[in-house]
Parts: structure tokens; C-alpha cells; sequence
């Protein structure tokens, strides 16, 4: 038996600095509505999408960067989001900086939150993998400074029960990494849902443009695969005063397969008619974790954080050059 439900994905395009938090949720509402118009019963909007993506930006005043961040749920600025989404009876998952005063300290995150088609708010997630740098490196005229602004997220990867299926949340750089999606597999989620502000050149590590929309895709299709869940993938793209962010923007089924695509880098809702059942028949069988997984071999995931060559091993031989294999 089938059990089918349509979900959007929101693509925004640019934001700029100088436009407002108003014009941006405007904008998200316009995305909602036409989502909704499909028949729609969730739609997945970007990683901070309120504002432009300011973390390539410098600031040493929190005065002067308060500004992105939202307080409260909803905040002012989402406040007619909400509205509009109750009276839809349309899900969303936002991203948007938090700012929170928790147990006497102010802290700052990198956020996306569900909020159920009844308006309630029933997941947060705070992002994990925070890629970037603390201070500049001043290798091109932008930054990537995600581990300036915001601490490392403190409420791990969490799936959530939803009117529409189990959902699990998280954002952008979090798709590169398997142990975002299994944690969250391992609670059942049938959907990711996610949002990314992915630079068209990367400062960090310089590689082809096109190997940035590649590797977007192999994220999403191999966590879609590895997983049998679907994935929504919501871009901020385009460019952001002359900042270039790929597009992009996808629906993954089960299969590993991108059903549906956005074609253009600027505002575009895409959408698809999900059968949650798909994941669930391979999840009974090729992947089903109770039966295959092997977790007396799986330690190392969770105990190590980077590569350590046994020290029992022999050093490495120089096969590449002589073309014989170390032994
Ligand atoms: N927003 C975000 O996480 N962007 C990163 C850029 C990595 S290059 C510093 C991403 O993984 O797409």
C-alpha cells in the first residue's frame, strides 16, 4: 500500500545585504503559496534564509552581526510565515541564525527548525559541521567564517515524527558527511530535510566549479540511497551581491534517483509526489539495518575522530613510484 504525500522544495535565489528580512519572507510566503497550490504538504526552505549569507562577510562586533540573527519562535520576522502556513495547513523546515540566552549565556547557531502544518514548531536542529574558518584567511575577496559566528550545534541528529512521516533535519556542509544521515536513519527518518549556501568557488580548497554541483548531488543521491529515504534539498543560490552560490536545489527518491531538479538559480519551487512506502520496502530489504548491520566493526566511527595508521602496520613503501604494492 502506498502512502503518498506531495513535498516542495523552495529554492531561493539571491539575497542581498542590503535587502530586508521582510522582502526575504515575502519572498518565502510567495514559495509557500505555490507550493501549497501544487498540493503540496511540506515544503523545505534554505539554511538562513532570512538574510544573505553574511558569514563571507568580516565583523568583530556582535552589534554589528546581531542583526542576522533571530530571537524568540517564531521571531517577528517569521512571525507572517507561520501565519500563512497555518492557515495553508503546509510543514516547513527554515533555516536562520538563532540567537538564544540558555542558562544565563547568550549563544549564537546555526539553525533550521519544523514547524508542523498546524503551526506548531516540532524539531530544532542546531548545525554540527560548521564549516570555514574562525578568522579570515583572506584567499579571495569573500570569507567562510561559519565557526566565527555560531558554536557547534548541542542537540545532535535527531529524526522527529510529523503529520507527513518521520523527518530528519540538518544543514548544508552536514550532507558531505554519512554519520549526518545514518544517526538519523537509526531513528527511523524517512525524509531529510535540508537546506545549503554552497559557494560557487571554494577558498578553502580550490577545485573546478562544476565539482561543487557534483559533489551537492553525490551528497543527497548517496544519503538518499545508503539510507532508503528520501531526500529535500533547498539552495540559496545565484548571486549574492556578485558572490556566486550554486543551485541545484533537489528531491531524491530511495532509489538513489533525483526525481526533480530546479533549473534556474533564482526563486523556483520544485516538487514531487513521494511515496514513503518505496523507502520502507527497501528498508525491509537490502537495507534492512537490524539484519545486516555489523556494528562490532563500526567502533572506530564514533571513537576516532581523524586517521590513525595501526602501528603494528609497516610504513608505506613508495609503490607509486616503482609501481609495486607495498607488502
Ligand atoms: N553553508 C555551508 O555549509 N557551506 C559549505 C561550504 C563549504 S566550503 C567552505 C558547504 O558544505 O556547502
Amino acid at each position: 500500500m502506498s502512502r503518498t504525500r506531495i513535498f516542495a522544495v523552495g529554492q531561493l535565489g539571491p539575497i542581498s545585504l542590503a535587502d530586508s528580512k521582510e522582502a526575504a519572507v515575502a519572498r518565502l510566503i510567495a514559495l509557500l503559496r505555490e507550493a501549497h497550490g501544487r498540493g503540496a504538504v511540506w515544503i523545505t526552505f534554505p539554511e538562513l534564509a532570512l538574510t544573505t549569507f553574511f558569514p563571507r562577510y568580516v565583523y568583530d562586533d556582535p552589534a554589528d552581526y546581531d542583526r542576522f540573527f533571530e530571537e524568540g519562535l517564531p521571531s517577528p520576522a517569521m512571525r507572517p510565515l507561520f501565519e500563512v502556513a497555518r492557515e495553508l495547513g503546509i510543514g516547513f523546515y527554515l533555516g536562520f541564525a538563532e540567537k538564544v540566552v540558555e542558562g544565563g549565556e547568550t549563544h549564537r547557531y546555526n539553525t533550521a527548525i519544523l514547524v508542523e502544518r498546524d503551526g506548531r514548531v516540532i524539531g530544532k536542529y542546531r548545525k554540527i559541521h560548521l564549516p570555514g574558518t574562525r578568522d579570515p584567511i583572506r584567499k579571495a575577496n569573500f570569507e567562510h567564517l561559519e565557526k566565527r559566528y555560531f558554536e557547534v550545534g548541542d542537540l545532535g541528529f535527531r529524526s522527529f515524527g510529523s503529520s507527513v512521516g518521520r523527518i530528519g533535519l540538518c544543514i548544508c556542509n552536514d550532507r558531505r558527511w554519512p554519520e549526518t544521515f545514518r544517526v538519523m536513519a537509526l531513528q527511523g527518518a524517512e525524509v531529510f530535510l535540508l537546506g545549503y549556501n554552497t559557494p560557487t568557488l571554494n577558498i578553502h580548497h580550490p577545485e573546478p566549479a562544476h565539482l561543487r554541483e557534483f559533489h551537492n548531488r553525490l551528497s543527497l543521491e548517496s544519503a538518499a540511497y545508503q539510507n532508503a529515504a528520501w531526500v529535500m534539498a533547498a539552495a540559496k543560490c545565484g548571486a549574492e551581491d556578485g558572490f556566486a552560490m550554486i543551485g541545484g536545489s533537489a528531491i531524491v527518491a530511495p532509489t538513489g534517483e533525483t526525481v526533480a531538479r530546479a533549473s534556474g538559480e533564482d526563486d523556483e519551487v520544485i516538487s514531487y509526489a513521494c511515496d514513503l512506502e518505496l523507502g520502507a520496502y527497501i528498508r525491509r530489504s537490502v537495507f534492512d539495518f537490524a539484519r545486516h548491520r555489523r556494528i562490532e566493526h563500526y567502533g572506530l566511527i564514533a571513537s576516532q575522530t581523524g586517521i590513525v595508521i595501526p602501528e603494528d602496520e609497516p610504513a608505506a613503501g613508495d609503490a607509486g613510484e616503482t609501481g609495486k604494492a607495498a607488502e
